[in-house]
């Protein structure tokens, strides 16, 4: 069945939340935590891998309580109940959206259109398993009979995003295998990856759900080339395989049956790195890793499936999401992790939530007259301290961030760790308390003359009362960042829910590259 439609600023609550919204918004952070000492606990929320601090943000318990009567009231329970179930709620292209049976445990039946798909994705992951332990242990050989040492995955947007950034921020955990991506349709990037690389002892994993996509197979080709100078057509077998709905097209660039890896058409692009477009990711960590990283998405799928909204991690990251684009006007949010292996998870996360939720029509075909799809950016900590937090502080523009922060690091160097977290939560903190007149002026005379101070003074203060997230993790492993991106896909869909949009589809993406074909006749 579809999603049901109900257009949230007919709401009760969001009528009510307008109303508290003119008294409440120049409340501070700063006097909500005096009135009540146990605001950091009230505003917590605990998973095994990751607990959420939300108290930093502009809300008192009327605003949540109202958030959740919003939540409630557009029956978010029967949406998620409907993804869960396979049902078709990506309606503008008729399919379900499944990337959570991708990582289920057990074998309970999931129905799309009358078939169970759970046989297929355990087949697709035992494939994955056997495959990666064959290239990892070097039983699987190039086309000259030489073990595998570097893997490229070529593909692009939901085919790359996510396994560039795991790949990447799961570095630790890696084996042997040296792995490269290839997107953009970009012949210098192409040539400088290629450069280092040896034909007979790399694996090519061509990654296109569709098999069509420009950039991907004018990459593929190239590369296809590049090996053939050396190479011979029937050596193509040992060297690439590919991961595609697209059989026909894939046999047709010279790949076998055997080396292709399926996905189906009820999983997103930008959902996929669970299923086979994870492939350089098993391949890189290892296919048990791989299983850690999907039960660590499992387990917050119970949570989100299970838990009542106020303690609701994605389901509270999204409420307070909407506060601020439909009540404060916010535009976009920071997401700051406190860990140089996440550089990629921005880039990752503005694809996840600009592509679902960038879209201005509802789901019953009208105009929409309120804000959805916040602006994503960000990049590590304690990086944008020296570069963009200046605006974050003492900006025109509110701006909400999520801080992401790992209690121990992976190579337990405690004197940078004990700094950078010191960094994470110094930086919480003052975006909400910020520092008064009365502080500054004090400070300025202990340092200044009387005039100096007097010039100085405005440009030292902070209002604070700029809000933030913490996600507190104890530690970087596949289970945890698993968990971690499946609370920012549900977020996701919380937001496209309440805002009465379609989530799953892309239509958005299609003119500029029609444009571009055209050109290129
Ligand atoms: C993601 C989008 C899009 C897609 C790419 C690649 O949700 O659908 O980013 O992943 O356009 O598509 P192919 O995998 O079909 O090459």
């Amino acid at each position: 069945m579809a999603l049901k439609t109900i257009d949230p600023i007919t709401t009760a609550a969001w009528g009510k939340l307008q109303t508290h919204f003119r008294t409440a918004k120049d409340i501070s952070i700063k006097s909500y935590f005096v009135k009540d000492e146990k605001r950091k606990e009230r505003f917590s929320i605990d998973t095994d891998a990751v607990k959420l601090d939300f108290s930093k943000n502009r809300i008192d318990q009327k605003a949540f309580d109202l958030l959740i009567d919003l939540a409630n009231e557009v029956d978010l329970k029967d949406g998620i109940e409907k993804l869960f179930c396979g049902d078709q709620i990506n309606a503008t292209e008729k399919r379900a959206v499944l990337h959570t049976a991708l990582r289920v445990k057990g074998t309970t039946p999931i129905l799309v259109d009358g078939k169970d798909v759970v046989p297929e994705v355990k087949a697709s992951l035992k494939k994955m398993k056997l495959f990666s332990e064959k290239v990892i242990s070097g039983a699987h050989k190039g086309y000259t009979g030489k073990a595998i040492t570097d893997v490229v995955n070529i593909g692009i947007g939901g085919s790359d995003l996510g396994p560039r950034m795991v790949v990447d921020a799961l570095k630790f955990y890696r084996n042997h295998l040296n792995v490269h991506f290839i997107s953009n349709i970009d012949g210098d990037h192409v040539t400088e990856t290629l450069k280092g690389l040896n034909p007979e002892t790399t694996l090519f994993i061509i990654v296109s759900k569709t098999f069509t996509t420009q950039e991907t197979l004018t990459n593929a080709m190239t590369v296809k080339g590049w090996f053939l100078n050396t190479a011979s057509e029937g050596d193509i077998q040992h060297n690439f395989v590919a991961v595609s709905t697209n059989l026909e097209k894939v046999k047709a660039f010279g790949i076998a049956d055997d080396n292709v890896f399926t996905m189906w058409n009820w999983v997103g692009g930008r959902y996929s790195l669970w299923s086979a477009v994870g492939l350089s990711i098993s391949l890189a960590l290892g296919f048990e890793k791989f299983e850690e990283l999907l039960a660590g998405a499992h387990q917050i799928d119970t949570h989100f499936r299970t838990s009542s909204f106020e303690a609701n991690i994605p389901v509270v990251m999204a409420l307070l999401s909407i506060w601020y684009s439909n009540f404060y006007g916010a535009e976009s949010e920071a997401v700051v992790p406190y860990s140089q292996y996440l550089s990629q998870l921005v880039p990752y996360l503005q694809q996840l939530s600009m592509e679902s939720n960038g879209k201005s029509i509802d789901r019953s075909g009208n105009e929409i007259k309120y804000q959805t799809g916040a602006i994503i950016w960000g990049n590590t900590g304690t990086n944008v301290q020296h570069a963009f937090m200046q605006l974050v502080h003492q900006g025109t523009k509110l701006i909400p961030v999520d801080f992401i922060g790992f209690s121990k690091s992976l190579y337990g160097k405690e004197e940078h760790h004990k700094k950078l977290m010191a960094n994470f939560h110094a930086q919480s903190e003052a975006l909400a308390i910020g520092k008064t007149k009365e502080e500054v002026h004090l400070e300025l005379k202990l340092a200044l003359v009387q005039d100096e101070i007097s010039t100085l003074l405005p440009y030292k203060i902070f209002n604070g009362n700029r809000p933030s997230n913490s996600l507190l993790i104890n530690k970087l492993t596949p289970f945890s960042l698993g968990s971690l991106l499946a609370i920012y896909e549900h977020k996701t869909f919380v937001q496209g829910y309440i805002w009465n949009i379609f989530s799953f589809d892309q239509f958005g993406v299609e003119l500029g590259k029609e444009m571009a074909n055209k050109r290129l006749k």
